[in-house]
């Protein structure tokens, strides 16, 4: 009984022998076709990931010896490169030592490397998504985009890898405050980012300016002298350290940068250089500016898949990332963008994000009238499957247009990006990781600057947060050096911020729709970041700036396309519309400061709030005072300007209100009838009843308060008290017709009128107990 099966197990063994043997050669013959496969970039990177793992699991140093290859090379190329090739390809910029700068070796008059020429004039797909948004009619639908259209397919892909950390495990860790990104590492901080100079930003412009949002403060980016040596030698020399125990599940961040070997190094504005233009050209650099409101001349000059300075802090290299990141759509949307950005962008995405993880990129063209932006985009994109370009009927400005992008998105995260930026090395990866890590996390990179005059790219300051000054104006704000010692934070440490810039950010499209999206009644331009962070915050996610993750945005000081309504008004709606959905009773301090006139319905209609405040509701959102409290305690917000008894300096004696109507008292700071507010909309109020001068008397009467809006005739409870533009600081100014009357106690009979303003007249000088802003 028992021979049988013994007989039957030891065959059994061969049977297992036989297939270990032919596993083991089945894994050969696959990895030897993997390595020969010219598909796509996605296998190779997956393969090259492979061979990396394990030559690192080696266990022991070793030097590897790289070959740069030309980041764009047709397939032949691309094939006889994969022969020849080592069979791992690291390299890793050595950007931070013996920082030269040698600008001036740029050759102004390099070839421009647009090779839009090479296009296939192939069919324009056509289609309409119905998914988008009632407004927002999309022409075009990329899915449909002919999958064998001609890819030049970069090759030379690079890992940028950095030796890893045997005592790095990836915690899905959870946000306290501060942010720690990888808590069991403690390297230092890069070099360069210490290094480097600082250079004075821009001076924050006056609030009142609207201005399209500033500069900041960078340090400019030198040329890389060791990189230099490296391509003279055309050759790398990597150390490869002992590394073992990495989690299967995660894998060291991926610098992919199809750039890292540009195939014209002297090129203008060639690794983030200064461009320049000689003098001769200046009246065309000029004239071509408003094209772009930057130097657009310089911009066509310069490579479209030029190479940047790595400026991410060093430690960012080490960083562990999840193998199974989420997928990302990128959207950019524009109007009238220059050729050569919107170009320069694109190829930036596709150059440096690993292609696994990028799904697709959505190019939205918020009915510019350029004609390049039609049929030409079109087809120099049918070379790049992966990109879709749909082109709006109207102009929806760029909140819808975003909406109307994501609306025919497929990736699992929607990844917003402005239409003139470039996306540097290692971007992508370490802000899927946060989503991954909360799916209601909305990390933005950090922005860095492109200058507007000469194209460089400038490293910004470690530890900027983006923050908003009132009246709702964005801004920078670097943490200060107490509270970075304190929390012990690294510059690669998640940065929290009360709000986003606006323009660069990812978020996980479900979360996106469940949060409602952007309000659509948001027209063009502006206000929608305060909408998207507030809502984010109040309703459970949070917004971080993810420092390992960098990209440069062109800083302009006007925006170059065409407001259908003034500029100045379409951004006070938008951001009035946003105070009346998100900001309950500080909504005042909106208005309050310099934003008065926006209460003036007849003036100014912010449409309908009936949807965006259900929504709130729906979701059960936090008040704003719990942001304030919670995420932006630093902001001053105190909901009166003052408060306290009302003291006339010439009855010596306070306001009060005694069986509804108004007398005066001695002084009592605990007689709650003598207790007023003076308030952002200018009111001077106890409860809900309103200082207001009666219609024909100059007498004074007590009112229900109104909202602030000359609508239902309140507007004569606006009182100027204190203020900056008031000759009479200590007078209660009001508007009578067309002239202004004071506030005056009648020294006799201690009644209360009005009176023609008098500087000297002590009995119309009033004093609050506590003024809480001027
Ligand atoms: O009607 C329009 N339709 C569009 O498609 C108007 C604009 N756009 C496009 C435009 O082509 C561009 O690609 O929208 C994008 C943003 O417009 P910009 O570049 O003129 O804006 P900005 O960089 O001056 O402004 C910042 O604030 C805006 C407020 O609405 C947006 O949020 C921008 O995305 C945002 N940009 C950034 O956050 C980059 C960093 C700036 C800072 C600080
Ligand atoms: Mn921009």
């Amino acid at each position: 009984m028992m021979m049988p099966i013994w007989r039957h197990l030891r065959s059994s063994r061969r049977v297992l022998g036989f297939v270990f043997v032919a596993s083991v050669i089945w894994l050969l013959l696959d990895m030897a076709v993997l390595r020969m496969s010219d598909g796509d970039a996605n296998s190779r990177l997956m393969r090259e990931k492979v061979i990396l793992e394990q030559g690192l699991a080696r266990h022991q140093d070793k030097v590897t010896q790289v070959g740069l290859g030309e980041p764009h090379v047709n397939e032949e190329d691309e094939k006889s490169d994969r022969r020849n090739s080592q069979p791992v390809k690291l390299s890793r910029r050595r950007k931070k030592e013996q920082v030269q700068d040698d600008a001036s070796q740029v050759k102004p008059n390099a070839v421009v490397q647009d090779d839009a020429s090479q296009v296939k004039p192939n069919a324009v797909v056509q289609d309409d998504a119905s998914q988008v948004k009632p407004n927002a009619v999309v022409q075009d639908d990329a899915s449909q985009v002919k999958p064998n259209a001609v890819v030049k397919q970069p090759v030379g892909l690079s890992l940028i890898a950095a030796p890893k950390n045997d005592s790095v495990v990836l915690k899905a860790e959870e946000v306290l405050e501060p942010v720690k990104a990888t808590p069991n590492i403690s390297l230092q901080a890069s070099n360069q980012h210490q290094d480097a100079k600082k250079l004075p930003g821009k001076k924050k412009k006056q609030i009142e300016e609207l201005p399209v949002q500033g500069p900041r403060n960078t340090s400019s980016v030198k040329r890389d002298k060791q990189n230099g040596e490296i391509l003279d030698n055309n050759i790398k020399v990597v150390q490869v350290r002992d590394t073992h125990s990495v989690k299967a599940s995660v894998h060291q961040v991926l610098s992919i940068d199809l750039t890292a070997a540009p195939r014209d190094p002297k090129a203008v504005g060639q690794y983030g250089l200064a461009g320049t233009v000689p003098s001769l050209m200046d009246s065309v650099v000029k004239k071509r500016w408003n094209e772009g409101q930057f130097n657009v001349y310089l911009s066509e000059l310069i490579p479209l898949d030029r190479a940047l300075p790595d400026t991410r802090p060093e430690i960012c290299t080490r960083n562990m990332i999840h193998d199974d990141l989420p997928s990302t759509s990128v959207i950019f949307c524009f109007v009238d963008e220059v050729w050569s950005t919107l170009l320069r962008s694109v190829h930036s995405v596709l150059n440096r994000s690993p292609p696994h993880l990028l799904k697709e990129i959505i190019l939205v063209d918020d009915f510019s009238k350029k004609p390049y932006l039609k049929d030409n985009l079109d087809k120099y994109m049918e070379k790049f499957p992966k990109v879709r370009v749909i082109h709006l009927k109207e102009r929806q400005g760029l909140i819808r247009a975003r909406m109307a992008g994501a609306a025919v998105a497929n990736g699992d995260v929607l990844t917003f990006l402005d239409s003139h930026v470039e996306c540097n090395v290692g971007w992508l990866e370490p802000l899927l990781e946060r989503i991954h890590t909360d799916r209601t996390k909305v990390p933005c990179p950090v922005i860095e600057v492109i200058s507007d005059q000469d194209l460089s790219y400038k490293l910004v300051d470690n530890f900027q947060r983006g923050i908003f000054h009132w009246p709702l104006v964005f801004g920078w704000n670097a943490l200060s050096d107490e509270y970075v010692k304190k929390n012990n934070m690294t510059p690669a440490d998640p940065i929290r911020c009360p709000v986003m810039a606006g323009g660069l950010f990812s978020i996980d499209k479900k979360y996106f729709y469940e949060l409602g999206a952007y309000d659509p009644g948001l027209e063009v331009w502006g206000g929608e970041n305060m909408e998207l962070s507030f809502k984010v915050w109040m309703c459970g996610g949070q917004i971080e700036i993810i420092p390992c993750s960098r990209v440069g945005h062109i800083f302009r000081e006007q925006n170059p396309y065409q407001f259908p309504l003034n500029r100045r008004r379409t951004v006070e709606r938008n951001l009035a519309r946003v105070a009346e959905v998100w900001m309950d009773e500080y909504k005042e301090l909106f208005y309050g400061h310099g934003n008065l006139h926006l209460l003036e319905k007849p003036l100014m209609d912010i449409g309908n709030l009936t949807d965006q405040i259900q929504q709130r509701n729906k979701l059960k959102c936090k008040s704003f005072k719990w942001y304030l409290d919670n995420v932006y305690p630093e902001l001053e917000a105190p909901l009166v300007k003052a408060a306290g008894l009302v003291f006339n300096r010439g009855l010596r004696s306070c306001l009060s209100i005694q069986n509804g109507v108004l007398v005066f008292d001695t002084c009592h700071l605990s007689s709650q009838s003598q207790h007023f507010n003076y308030t952002w909309l200018k009111q001077v109020r106890q409860q809900d009843v309103c200082l207001e001068p009666s219609a024909k008397q100059s007498l004074l009467t007590l009112q229900p308060c109104g909202d602030g809006s000359s609508s239902n005739s309140h507007k004569p409870q606006r009182w100027l008290h204190k203020s900056s533009q008031s000759k009479l600081p200590e007078h209660l100014m009001v508007e009578m017709g067309p002239k202004q009357m004071c506030l005056e106690a009648a020294a006799k009979e201690a009644v209360l009128h009005l009176a023609p303003c008098n500087a000297n007249n002590l009995f119309q000088q009033w004093q609050f107990t506590n003024y809480y802003s001027e």
